[in-house]
């Protein structure tokens, strides 16, 4: 019997070693993104930063010449749909690494699955508390919001913030996450809480909160969200005749330019804590903004930046595995030590951002995200 486990179990771990090595042909690797629905504004950046990452490791390839094939799914921020396409990466294209998937509430349902697979996942842009403890092959190379929400919040302590009012969408798992992590980070800043409000992320009606808010008078109104709610709640703020006084903190969900596109100048003056901005000027930056401009006649924003990134370290983890195999690829992706667009990246050994620095406060202004005022 024991014996018979046994062999059983060696069968299973042959199976397993062997099922995702590519010894030759190009190397897969598959994305799940949004690039349909409300928030297909981040799958896109994210999927452009990729792409054009992508271009510059295949003009030399990798393991001595061999192209990335790279596979994009479409999640349309639905878990099932998402854990759909993890299946299809894995078990149509024989993927040695998946990206993704861009919201923190996708990889909650995806990671264990392709951490089951012990196929290494990388989120770029999953922000919640508790994604990397999912396993050992989950990873990411976005700052989490407690990293970020702290800096925020300092910042706006210093612009003279003593109360605030939280806002946030208690229906998906980064806007709950970053709200959690926005009332703590505010008490321990000594912030005085007058309420906390909450709403779902298919809301478009936020007048109640804002008018029970605005009687209360708060210094700032922190919102945790995703960016057409966040949207929506800046539009109302205005026509409620919140003006300058009021100093709108937002997260992750708020740092892209859909917000500009969606609200306007009436989103002018929020902020954002963030670990990128396009006006970062170390040459690996600059090269990246002009050649994403020539490439897609826009602007990259922080998504795109953060998977532009991630593309080149899983490129150079599989040229330092030496070989095409997921297991091999973890232990390389441990190892990295990368110069980036972001600044210099390691992991830490829970597979989180090694290092916060380089957090910038962005407030919008004219529609678009600036360095905040002092
Ligand atoms: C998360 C996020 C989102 C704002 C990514 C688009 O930070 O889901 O964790």
């Amino acid at each position: 019997m024991f014996r018979r486990t046994m062999l059983a179990a060696t069968l299973i771990a042959g199976l397993a070693g062997t099922a995702h090595a590519q010894p030759s042909g190009p190397v897969q690797i598959g994305a799940i993104e949004i690039l349909s629905g409300p928030n297909a504004a981040y799958g896109t950046a994210i999927k452009a930063g990729l792409e054009l990452a992508l271009d510059e490791i295949n003009q030399k390839g990798v393991l001595g010449g061999r192209k990335i094939q790279l596979t994009v799914e479409d999640s349309a921020a639905n878990k099932d749909q998402a854990i759909n396409a993890a299946r299809k990466l894995i078990g149509r294209d024989k993927v040695v690494t998946v990206i993704g998937p861009t919201l923190s509430n996708e990889m909650f349902a995806v990671g264990p699955v392709v951490n089951d697979r012990k196929i290494p996942v990388i989120g770029t842009s999953t922000t919640a508390v508790g994604i990397t403890e999912l396993g050992p092959y989950v990873f990411r190379t976005s700052l989490p919001e407690s990293d970020v929400i702290p800096v925020t919040l300092a910042y706006a302590k210093a612009r003279g913030v003593k109360t605030v009012a939280l806002m946030y969408a208690n229906d998906d798992a980064f806007s709950k996450s970053g709200f959690d992590t926005m009332k703590a980070a505010a008490e321990k800043a000594g912030l005085t809480i007058l309420t906390i409000e909450a709403f779902s992320g298919k809301d478009t009606d936020f007048s109640a909160q804002l008018t029970k808010i605005k009687a209360m008078k708060p210094d700032a109104v922190g919102i945790s969200a995703l960016v057409e709610p966040v949207s929506g709640v800046m539009l109302q703020a205005r026509q409620l005749g919140f003006g300058k006084e009021t100093l709108f903190v937002g997260g992750n969900g708020s740092n892209s330019p859909k917000l500009g596109e969606i609200a306007g100048v009436a989103s002018d003056g929020l902020v954002v804590g963030s670990p990128w901005f396009i006006g970062k000027t170390d040459a690996a930056n600059e090269a990246f903004v002009k050649t994403f401009r020539a490439k897609y006649s826009r602007d990259p924003d922080q998504f795109a930046a953060q998977a532009y990134d991630c593309m080149h370290i899983v490129a150079e983890a599989v040229e330092r595995a030496g070989a095409a195999e997921p297991e091999k690829i973890r232990d390389a992706l441990l190892k990295t030590k990368y110069d980036g667009v972001m600044g210099p990246f390691t992991f830490t050994s829970g597979r989180d951002p090694a290092s916060a620095e380089g957090v910038v406060v962005l407030s919008m202004q004219g529609g678009k995200f600036g360095v905040a005022p002092k």
